[in-house]
């Protein structure tokens, strides 16, 4: 990797904290992902994004700033980068997915907060990551209690602004959605300096939709019975398409999908004939969260879908494309955006549907459903989502883990022994 040292310092970073996090990062990657054999040469990019996480994007971020442009961080895909990118801004996403920030979110807040929180505060208060330092505003949301009042700690260090998402979706709800849109765009043209045209929010629909075809293309791969890629490997690209160019992320996973489309063809597969087909459901897993995967992988089963936000709640469902005026096409978002199923919303059966259609378009043989530590909302939804997967006489783990390696083993016993019956 290249010495950012300078920009970190720049940036006001705790530099000697944050080299122990430089170190820990390759290893990890190396034994999860590196050690896979047979992947595709189209990974070469997303393993440099990695190796220079820290590195290459901040610096282009920091590259927009300086010719005056402004960077939003985002915590939630209910938020719409279209608003952001057609103020000509670039949107990042900023959710914590590694232990090594956890107990710097602990400092002011309760323990039995949910480690996606945690770590997202930490990372903020410890200084121990580029994004959360180059970001000029936060942009938190009405989601789930536990982020609501982490807005309110971020906001005493950086300036957040916050979206009221109605948590019904009755069509007073879309509408109320699309008024919160327009306060959005408000503030996101105040900030820039810049004003949201019929044009150039046109082109960012196009371009955030490109992100989300290429994203589409790459899970339809994965329906395929011969595996061109692991699950592991799709994860990863989730997990970049969060804060990579969206241009160039389209690019190179569709680079990468032409690669996919001739192993299909030619009959490769990255997993040996018979391996079971799993889905996971629930919670985001943000980067560099590669446990649960890395277990079932590592276990005799294959990730053939994720029901997450980083997954099909991302990508699923494009914005229409109609020209409009900027009203007309905020309502476009908001129907969209609206469609995502999280369990905030109630009641949330279309979720349950999600799951149930998923589930046979990717051939799953059985899902685990996962919930991260202390989040009641997908914690308790697993009573219907289990229960419909149960009627459909799809086999359904439950299991709730967090960012530590303490329960790996045990992990590893319940799903090999799943993994085992199907
Ligand atoms: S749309 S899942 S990204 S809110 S896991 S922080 S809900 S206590 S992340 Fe989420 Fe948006 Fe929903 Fe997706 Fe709270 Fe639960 Fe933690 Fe969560």
């Amino acid at each position: 990797m290249a010495d950012y040292h300078q920009m970190w310092e720049d940036l006001g970073m705790d530099i000697e904290t944050h080299d122990q996090l430089c170190e820990v990062l390759p290893q990890a990657f190396g034994d999860v992902y590196l050690s896979q054999e047979n992947r595709p040469e189209g990974m070469d990019y997303f393993n440099f994004v990695v190796a220079e996480i820290h590195g290459v994007r901040p610096a282009e971020l920091i590259e927009h700033q300086k010719k005056g442009g402004k960077v939003f961080g985002t915590f939630c895909v209910y938020v719409p980068d279209e608003i952001v990118f057609a103020a000509d801004a670039i949107a990042t996403g900023l959710c914590g997915g590694s232990q090594f920030w956890v107990p710097g979110g602990e400092k002011v807040l309760p323990t039995n907060t949910c480690p996606l929180i945690k770590a997202s505060v930490g990372a903020r208060l410890d200084r121990t990551c580029p994004f959360f330092r180059i970001a000029d505003m936060y942009v938190g949301e009405t989601t789930c209690d536990g982020k609501k009042k982490a807005w309110e700690i971020l906001a005493e260090d950086v300036p957040v602004h916050v979206m009221d998402l109605p948590q019904m979706k009755r069509e007073k709800d879309v509408q109320a959605w699309a008024d919160e849109i327009r306060t959005f765009k408000e503030v996101v043209e105040k900030e820039t300096g810049n004003t949201v045209t019929a044009q150039s929010l046109h082109e960012a629909i196009l371009l955030i939709n490109k992100k989300r075809k290429a994203l589409s293309r790459l899970y339809d791969l994965r329906k395929n019975e011969k595996l061109p890629i692991s699950g592991k490997d799709a994860l990863l690209i989730s997990q970049i398409a969060f804060y990579d160019d969206p241009t160039r992320f389209a690019e190179m996973t569709n680079k990468l999908c032409d690669e996919l489309d001739q192993r299909v063809k030619d009959g490769v597969s990255v997993f040996p004939a018979g391996t079971k087909r799993i889905m996971l459901t629930g919670t985001p897993l943000a980067i560099p969260n590669w446990k649960l995967h890395n277990l079932v992988e590592t276990s005799g089963g294959a990730v053939v879908c994720e029901e997450m936000c980083t997954g099909t709640r991302y990508f699923e469902r494009l914005v229409d494309e109609a020209e409009g005026t900027v009203d007309e096409q905020i309502d476009h978002i908001a129907e969209r955006y609206m469609g995502i199923n999280c369990a905030c919303f109630t009641p949330n059966s279309a979720r349950v549907d999600d799951i149930l259609r998923l589930a046979k378009e990717y051939h799953v043989d059985g899902v685990i459903d996962v919930n991260l530590k202390f989040c009641s909302l997908y914690d308790c939804e697993g009573y219907h989502v289990e229960k419909a997967l149960k009627e459909a006489g799809i086999p359904v783990l439950g299991i709730e883990t967090d960012y530590t390696d303490s329960d790996a083993q045990q992990l590893r016993t319940r799903i090999s022994a799943f993994i085992e019956m199907l």
